[in-house]
């Protein structure tokens, strides 16, 4: 069963990756069938669509990166490979019948909040316009690739490739590769191109803390457990456990953050087998947690192979033949990789505009912001997922998505309990929740380096400062009646 009526929908759910077809299995669950999920790509899987570089894994174990009510029984190793969890994302489609409801290779162009209707008018790329009630914007915070800004960089004469946009066809082996950036994606890409490249330097601008990953194949026996979903349960809640554990590391000055700064420093020396000097340029000067934690039992050690170098001059520019340092010494090669990350959106994707024609772009000028990373003062029944304040750097990201579906189907509840049309975060509520979060994260460990999540101005635009435990608490105890305006 689908949308009686494609172009007049319920609920229309842009962006088909982890949040979104979370958010449509939910509806589904519901008995909702009138909604639509638009994706510009030609698949679903979002970031997992997007990022095939070698070696793109998950950074959590994979029981804690299927959600609670779709286990996986089939992983086959703990931090499973990017093409397994697509694999696991397009079983969600057909397990739950969501092909009839998705709209691939198609881009949104704007979104505006008709006052008259109370509803959101959607134009299509294509010149189409759809309406919804609802609103559900499921971008993804990284989701646009970020190409330094380096002088030159358009010069480069040979193949220049995006971690995030890999071009499989550009032969790696035999030829000398530069990888620029040190952050998660490419802790998973530089000990894959070190064993295929006949060369690879690193430029290193921060370096990165490492902790061990306790890998392992999931064998016949796990996956024949893994059926139970009792086990699947205990599994899950143990690794969401874990993970928390790692949260009390983040505690400036704290024994716990001791303890995990010892367990990198340690894996780090083994890792290195005691090159002293590697050591040192490979030491980060910023407490752990500061950036997403690595977990990695071969990003170091590929360090200490003949034919990988690690660079840690400030690059002046990048030429035809290579990069130049600011040293004046110039590092010729076949391939340039950019592992630099991405510009974050949280909604930005698109020119979104509320009550009274004001844009999002507008009001998010000096940083996003948003009630509980979901809602926006000013634009009535459009949902965030992953919204503002809602990443964290220690577990899994499906532990934000799943209360924030839920939020989403209690609003709509509400919504029809009163008979309203819409209904709008207070402004004050916002802007009270959003100060109360920039207090607890001012001196907190994600202020004490540069990462993606501060915006320019140095604001914490993504983190959530909390346990997982307590944003789950707050969404589920969202008074409507106290913080909400209904139309
Ligand atoms: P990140 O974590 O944003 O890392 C980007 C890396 O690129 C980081 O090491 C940056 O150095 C480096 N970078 C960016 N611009 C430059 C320039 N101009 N010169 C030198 N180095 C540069 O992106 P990832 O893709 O690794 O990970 C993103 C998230 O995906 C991650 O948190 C996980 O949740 C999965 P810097 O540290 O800024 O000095």
């Amino acid at each position: 069963m689908t949308s009686p009526n494609p172009s007049h929908l319920d609920v229309l759910i842009l962006g088909a990756g982890m949040s979104g077809l979370a958010m449509a299995m939910a509806l589904k669950r519901a008995g909702r069938h009138d909604f639509l999920i638009i994706e510009k790509s030609e698949g679903v899987g979002g970031t997992w669509w997007d990022n095939r570089y070698p070696g793109a894994c998950v950074d959590v174990p994979a029981p804690l990166y299927s959600f609670s009510r779709a286990p996986h029984a089939r992983w086959r190793r703990r931090f499973a490979a990017a093409p397994e969890i697509l694999g696991y994302m397009q079983g969600l489609v057909e397990r739950h019948g969501l092909a009839p409801h998705l709209r691939l290779n198609t881009a949104v162009q704007s979104a505006s909040f008709d006052d008259a209707s109370g509803r959101w008018h959607i134009k299509l790329d294509s010149g189409e316009l759809i309406d919804a009630r609802i609103f559900v914007c499921s971008t993804g915070p990284l989701s646009v690739p970020r190409w330094p800004a380096i002088d030159g960089l358009a010069s480069f004469a040979g193949p220049r490739l995006h971690s995030a946009r890999w071009d499989a066809s550009v032969p790696i082996e035999g030829r000398r590769v530069g990888v620029i950036g040190t952050g998660s994606t490419a802790s998973q890409l530089v000990p894959e191109l070190a064993r295929r490249a006949a060369g690879l330097t690193v430029f290193q601008r921060t370096p990165t803390w490492v902790l061990p990953r306790f890998d392992r194949a999931y064998g016949a026996m796990d996956r024949w457990l893994f059926h139970l979903p009792g086990w699947n349960r205990l599994v899950r809640a143990f690794w969401a456990a874990t993970a928390e554990s790692f949260r009390r590391g983040f505690e400036p000055g704290s024994a716990a953050q001791g303890r995990l700064m010892a367990l990198a420093r340690g894996h780090m020396k083994r890792q290195l087998r005691g090159d002293e000097a590697l050591r040192q340029r490979l030491q980060p000067a910023y407490p752990i947690g500061c950036k997403r934690i690595v977990f990695s039992n071969d990003y170091l050690r590929a360090f200490t192979r003949p034919q990988v170098a690690l660079q840690t001059q400030a690059i002046a520019s990048i030429t035809p033949a290579g990069v130049r340092l600011a040293d004046g010494t110039e590092h010729p090669l076949d391939v340039l990789v950019c592992a630099t990350g991405f510009d974050v959106q949280h909604a930005l994707s698109v020119p979104i505009t509320g009550r009274g024609g004001v844009s999002l772009q507008t009001l998010w000028a000096n940083g996003a912001m948003a009630h509980l990373g979901t809602t926006v003062a000013g634009f009535p029944n459009l949902f965030l997922m992953l919204g503002p304040n809602t990443a964290t750097g220690h577990t899994s990201t499906l532990l934000f998505i799943e209360p924030q579906v839920q939020f989403v189907l209690r609003a709509m509840q509400e919504l029809e309990l009163r008979g309203s049309r819409w209904m709008d975060v207070r402004g004050d509520t916002m802007h009270i929740f959003n100060e109360q979060m920039q207090q607890r994260l001012v001196g907190s460990v994600w202020t004490r380096c540069r990462s993606w999540y501060r915006a320019d101005n140095g604001r914490n635009v993504a983190i959530w400062p909390g346990y997982t435990r307590e944003y789950r608490q707050r969404l589920a105890g969202v008074q409507f009646a106290s913080e909400f305006v209904f139309g």
